[in-house]
Formats: structure tokens, C-alpha cells, sequence
């Protein structure tokens, strides 16, 4: 599949690798950690996020990779966890990202046990922060990926400072909708250790899966912007955000 998703990208060339992207760095508590290399080997590679291979956009809302993108590998030896207590800020550093349509979602899960040995796709997903249509209208408002894109890329998220603590996911999503009725997904994932004295976790109602959540018939997914210029509201798909 690797080696496929390389050849691929070496075929259409550097300018259709640049239209799309995904998460290359984070910055948590003044450190930096870098992501996977995408379009690399994973032999050899060290990070605290899981393996994703292209730029491309997933463009299934059921794709059994929506959890950690494809294919959310674990790096072996070589995959890391972050050590941050509850209450943290999280910023997430993508490519020049291209996309100005579109809402931001940022979401953990716990691991059972540990998250190295843990599939993405099995574990229950909760939301702990979002941004869709901030002002305008569909086609011409600003989002929270034309937000993005003003702070130099970056999105900046805290962690619930009562989550208990434990081995998460943190799992940052971008879906873009500027092409009718296709929306296309970015997800990555990284693996943060939580620490803290907090107990909280969420509820049911707040958990979902990756596939699972989303659906083409949601408003939020399924949409053609274009087609509605004078809509002011857009519906996030996916579940409240757990504020803790
Ligand atoms: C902008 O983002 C890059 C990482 O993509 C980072 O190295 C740089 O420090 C950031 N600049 C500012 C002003 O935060
Ligand atoms: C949007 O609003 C403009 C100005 O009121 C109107 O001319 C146009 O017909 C509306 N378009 C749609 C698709 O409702
Ligand atoms: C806007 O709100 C209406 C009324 O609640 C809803 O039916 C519609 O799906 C919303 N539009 C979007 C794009 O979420
Ligand atoms: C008022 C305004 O800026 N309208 C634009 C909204 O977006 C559509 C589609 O991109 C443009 O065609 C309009 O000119
Ligand atoms: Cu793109």
C-alpha cells in the first residue's frame, strides 16, 4: 500500500501534493514534535503520530481508514507518546493548507491500555473542539480552515483539564467541502500519555466510532456549498464537543 501511495504521488507530481495535506508538527508545552514523514518509508521513522502516507484526501465518510488516515500504522519501535497534563494546549502544524471551506474538529479517544498497541477503529471517539462557519454564508464565509490558514497553519486546542488520566489519541480533522456533494477527509492521530488528578470521561452520547460517525447524508457532509449562497448556518457533523 506504501509503495502504491509513493508512486502515486511521484506520478501526479509536486503541485497536486501541495493541494491537499495533513499535520506535520505539534507544539505542546513548548516542545516540538514532529509528525510522520508522508511518502516515506516507515521503516526508520520516530514519532508520536501514527503512520499516514499521501496528502490525499480520504473521501468515504464510512472509509475503514477515517480513524488515523491510511493507513494509521503504528511505528513499532519506532512510535512515541507525548507526555502531557490534563489542561494542555495542543497546536497542530499542517502544510500551506488549501482549503478555506470547511469546519476544523479535534478529537481524543482513550486506548485500552496502551495506544502503540491499540486500533484507532476500535476505540470510542470524543470531541473537545470544533469550528465550522464562523460568519458569511456557505460559499463565502469564513471557516475554521480559513482561521487555520490566518494562524499559519496551525490549530491550537486544550485538553479537558479533568480528563482522567490515562494513554489517549488525539486526533485533529479537517473536512474540506469545496467540491459539491465530495467531501474530503484529513485525519491524523498522535499518542498523548495524559497525566493529572482529573477523573472526568465522557458519557455515551459524546462517544463515536471512525467509521461510524458520519454519514454522506448528513447536512454537514454530503453538501454542496455553491448551491446554497445565501446560508448562513452549517451543522458540524459528528457529536458535541465534551468540555469536560
Ligand atoms: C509557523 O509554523 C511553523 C511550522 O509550520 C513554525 O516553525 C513557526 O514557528 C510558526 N511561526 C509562528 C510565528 O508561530
Ligand atoms: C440569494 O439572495 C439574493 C439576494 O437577496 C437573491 O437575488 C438570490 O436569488 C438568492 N439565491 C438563492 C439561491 O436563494
Ligand atoms: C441550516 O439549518 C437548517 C434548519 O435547522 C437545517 O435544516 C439545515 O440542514 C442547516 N444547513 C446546514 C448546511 O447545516
Ligand atoms: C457576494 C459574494 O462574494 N459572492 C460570491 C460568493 O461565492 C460565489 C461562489 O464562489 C461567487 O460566485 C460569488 O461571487
Ligand atoms: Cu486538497
Amino acid at each position: 500500500m506504501f509503495f502504491s501511495a509513493a508512486l502515486a504521488a511521484l506520478a501526479l507530481g509536486v503541485s497536486q501534493v501541495a493541494a491537499h495535506g495533513g499535520v506535520l508538527s505539534y507544539s505542546i508545552n513548548g516542545q516540538t514534535y514532529d509528525g510522520f514523514k508522508a511518502y516515506n518509508t516507515p521503516t526508520g521513522q520516530s514519532s508520536i503520530q501514527r503512520e499516514w502516507d499521501t496528502y490525499n484526501p480520504l473521501t468515504n465518510p464510512t472509509d475503514p481508514n477515517l480513524a488515523c488516515n491510511a493507513n494509521g500504522a503504528s511505528l513499532g519501535s519506532g512510535q512515541k507518546s507525548a507526555t502531557v497534563a490534563a489542561g494542555s494546549k495542543v497546536t497542530a502544524y499542517w502544510n500551506q493548507w488549501p482549503h478555506a471551506i470547511g469546519p476544523v474538529m479535534v478529537y481524543m479517544a482513550k486506548c485500552n491500555g496502551a495506544c502503540t498497541t491499540s486500533t484507532p477503529s476500535s476505540l470510542s471517539w470524543f470531541k473537545i473542539d470544533q469550528a465550522g462557519l464562523i460568519s458569511g454564508t456557505l460559499p463565502n464565509g469564513t471557516w475554521g480552515q480559513g482561521e487555520l490558514i490566518a494562524n499559519n497553519n496551525s490549530w491550537t486546542s486544550t485538553i479537558p483539564s479533568s480528563l482522567a488520566p490515562g494513554e489517549y489519541f488525539i486526533r485533529h480533522e479537517l473536512l474540506a467541502i469545496h467540491t459539491s456533494n465530495q467531501p474530503q477527509f484529513y485525519p491524523e492521530c498522535a499518542q498523548l500519555i495524559i497525566t493529572g488528578s482529573g477523573s472526568a470521561q465522557p458519557s455515551g452520547s459524546y462517544l463515536v466510532k471512525f467509521p461510524g460517525a458520519y454519514s454522506m447524508s448528513d447536512p454537514g457532509v454530503g453538501i454542496d456549498v455553491y448551491s446554497q449562497p445565501n446560508v448562513s448556518n452549517y451543522t458540524i457533523p459528528g457529536p458535541a464537543v465534551w468540555q469536560g
